[in-house]
């Protein structure tokens, strides 16, 4: 081994690197990181994926940076002679250091990803008891919508306004929503992009997710779980609409649908298996 400080030059070359690339992530790439900012927890999503992608940099940063030293400074001058440098097998404070670094970093990314995913439930489906419950904005009350997924649509059910099901879905800005998700048939997903939601359409499950929105916006619904043939076609176009826009809408669903919806079953959080028809 020759005597010049490697170690030292890798590592300063290591923390220039980190100077100029971390905050490049965090203030011009994490801003355009998915899925945007059009929810309170799509918004959140954002800030987790800018955090993580910042934790990861130094990593990566790690191994290229060696990497590129390395084929530079223990590159073989004279190729008659191909020596191997010395182990690094044994070297206790290699070792020392590396089960503090990866320690420290997967027990914050545990406990960031825990705190998180409590403080609104992140847009994720939680089941039919949900522990993680975001407030509503002021002034304002919980809307429940249910989402039914069948071979091969969603529809949206619509409990405090008559028990209405639509085919589109629109929602009021601003407003604190709680999707109950379920199935008719098989295993679907209920995947709204842009509003940061996804959560499981199970046949026989109630799946709660909650998401606060935010300003009008348009939002793509597609199922994300293998789900037969049409599985592909089976997605919407929704929108987040002021709120008096959603209350007239509702209203001209509930006229428009009334012959529909005095034959739906009554409101209920699951519909499977389906009630046996006589005779039939
Ligand atoms: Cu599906």
């Amino acid at each position: 081994m020759d005597d010049k400080p490697h170690f030292r030059n890798v590592a300063l070359l290591w923390l220039l690197s980190c100077v100029i690339m971390v905050p490049i992530v965090v203030f011009v790439i994490g801003p355009g990181l998915p899925p945007g900012n059009g929810s309170v927890q799509a918004s959140g999503q954002v800030t987790d994926n800018t955090v993580l992608l910042a934790v990861a940099t130094p990593v990566a940063l790690g191994v290229l940076v060696y990497m590129a030293y390395a084929l530079w400074a223990f590159r073989e001058r004279t190729p008659e002679v191909v020596l191997d440098g010395p182990p690094i097998r044994g070297n206790a404070s290699v070792q020392f250091w590396w089960l503090v670094v990866t320690t420290v970093l997967v027990l914050f990314l545990a406990g960031y990803g825990s705190v998180r995913l409590l403080a609104d439930g992140s847009g994720g489906g939680q089941g039919p008891n949900p522990i993680a419950v975001p407030s509503p904005p002021k002034g304002t009350s919980v809307l429940p919508v249910q989402v039914i997924a069948q071979q091969w649509e969603f529809t949206y059910r619509f409990p405090t306004y008559g028990g209405v099901q639509t085919r589109d879905i629109e929602l009021p800005a601003n407003t604190l929503i709680r999707f109950n998700v379920t199935s008719l048939d098989v295993i679907h997903s209920f995947w709204a992009y842009e509003l940061g939601v996804k959560a499981d359409a199970n046949p026989g499950v109630n799946n709660v997710a909650y998401v606060t929105t935010k300003g009008p916006l348009t939002f793509h619904v597609r199922c994300a779980e293998l789900c037969g043939v049409w599985h592909g076609y089976m997605f919407n176009t929704g929108t987040v609409v002021p709120r008096a826009q959603f209350a007239a809408w509702i209203t001209q669903q509930r006229v428009q649908y009334a012959p529909a919806t005095k034959n739906l079953p009554p409101y209920s959080r699951t519909y499977f298996p389906p009630p046996l028809r006589r005779g039939g």
